[in-house]
């Protein structure tokens, strides 16, 4: 349907858009503004996301591949985990100029992979399109044509030569991100917008559900809480010649709800939870574990989170710190994170049967 919802959430607005509602506004006040009049919103949990969020043209082809490769691993009695990483972005124009984004760099989802890996998990990674992936991310600041030589001589002429100096460890990197590669292990999918990611999501929950408990979901992405609806936004590059722009946004319903009760009711679910002030977080943590009812919550602060973080459940917190000396050794938190949560699911599966 086309039809347009009432635009209650919104604040007031002085310019319109014809055709949408008046959503953008050019405003004396010289600032962005976020509209959190209709809270309640967040609460949705039947979601109805192709009104509201653009469906991605080719969900239906992702889907089908995710399932076939859940039903692969998963007969083959492998656990499967779905990890998100990188931020989401969030259109302010339908032909996008401007956009919001969610801060992540996707090297937590990125190197949680390679740990679920090593410890035997199949991985559907749906990441942001240039985040952080599993094994380049190593070498990322790396100038490729820096780390390459051409030989000259005359027996070599035309072969390329690493530098092994300017890609530290590659060949074992190599040989263990070749072995995922054979094994078919590592199943890539790109998202961009708030939209893909939503659809995408939806689409892997519902591709391994028929793997039931040897499916962990695991969410690291830094997804958005807040959007345009597709309907209200406006065609064209929002013009600065009319102003200084305020911005009015919607609630993101929360995907966690019907996740963990619809879609995937039997598998493993973490989330993230991020927070800038440490004097909330555990609070926030707890509740989101009680709201919806899933098995973890990986509770971190900004600046302190590739050293500590706490892993929240119903009956236990633990707290996983890098102490000095294993940070000089390059050890990385992703890989406690990682063998706390593959030991819970280990315990979740054994409960299930
Ligand atoms: O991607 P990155 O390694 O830079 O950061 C990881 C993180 C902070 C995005 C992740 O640990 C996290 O907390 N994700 C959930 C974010 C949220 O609460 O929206």
């Amino acid at each position: 349907s086309t039809s347009r919802a009432p635009c209650r959430e919104l604040v007031t607005f002085t310019r319109t858009h014809p055709g949408s509602c008046p959503l953008l506004e050019a405003s004396a006040a010289s600032r962005f503004t976020m509209a959190h009049s209709d809270p309640s919103a967040s609460k949705v949990v039947d979601i109805g996301l192709s009104e509201e969020f653009a469906v991605p043209s080719h969900v239906e082809e992702v889907k089908k591949l995710m399932a076939e490769f859940a039903e692969r691993h998963g007969s083959a009695g492998r656990r499967v985990v779905l990890i998100t990483s990188g931020g989401t972005k969030v259109p302010l124009e339908s032909r996008t100029v401007r956009f919001l984004d969610n801060f992540s760099s996707g090297r937590r989802g990125a190197s949680s992979a390679e740990y679920f890996l090593d410890s035997g998990y199949a991985v559907i990674f749906l990441h942001r399109h240039r985040s952080l992936y599993p094994y380049t991310r190593l070498y990322t600041g790396v100038n490729l044509l820096d780390s390459l030589r051409l030989e000259t001589s005359k027996e070599d002429a035309g072969q390329v030569l690493v530098d092994q100096n300017a890609l530290p460890n590659i060949a074992n990197i190599l040989k263990r991100y070749q072995a995922v590669k054979v094994a078919g292990l590592l199943l890539p999918v790109e998202f961009n917008t708030l939209s893909e990611y939503l659809h995408l999501l939806k689409a892997a929950a519902q591709a391994l559900s028929s793997i039931g408990s040897k499916a962990m979901f695991y969410l690291a992405a830094a997804v958005s809480d807040f959007y345009i609806p597709a309907y209200e936004m406006p065609e064209h590059k929002i013009q600065s010649s009319n102003g200084p722009l305020q911005i009015s946004m919607k609630m993101v319903p929360k995907m966690l709800s019907p996740l963990v009760k619809d879609w995937a009711p039997k598998a493993f679910v973490t989330s993230f939870k991020l927070e800038t002030d440490p004097s909330i977080l555990l609070e926030r943590a707890r509740r989101a574990l009680e709201t919806y009812n899933h098995q973890a919550v990986v509770a971190n602060v900004l600046d302190t989170r590739r050293g500590y973080v706490v892993v929240v459940t119903k009956d236990t917190q633990q707290e996983l710190v890098l102490t000095d000396e294993e940070v000089q050794k390059e050890v990385e938190i992703e890989d406690r994170i990682v063998s706390n949560l593959t030991a819970a699911h280990s315990q979740f599966m054994s409960q299930q049967i």
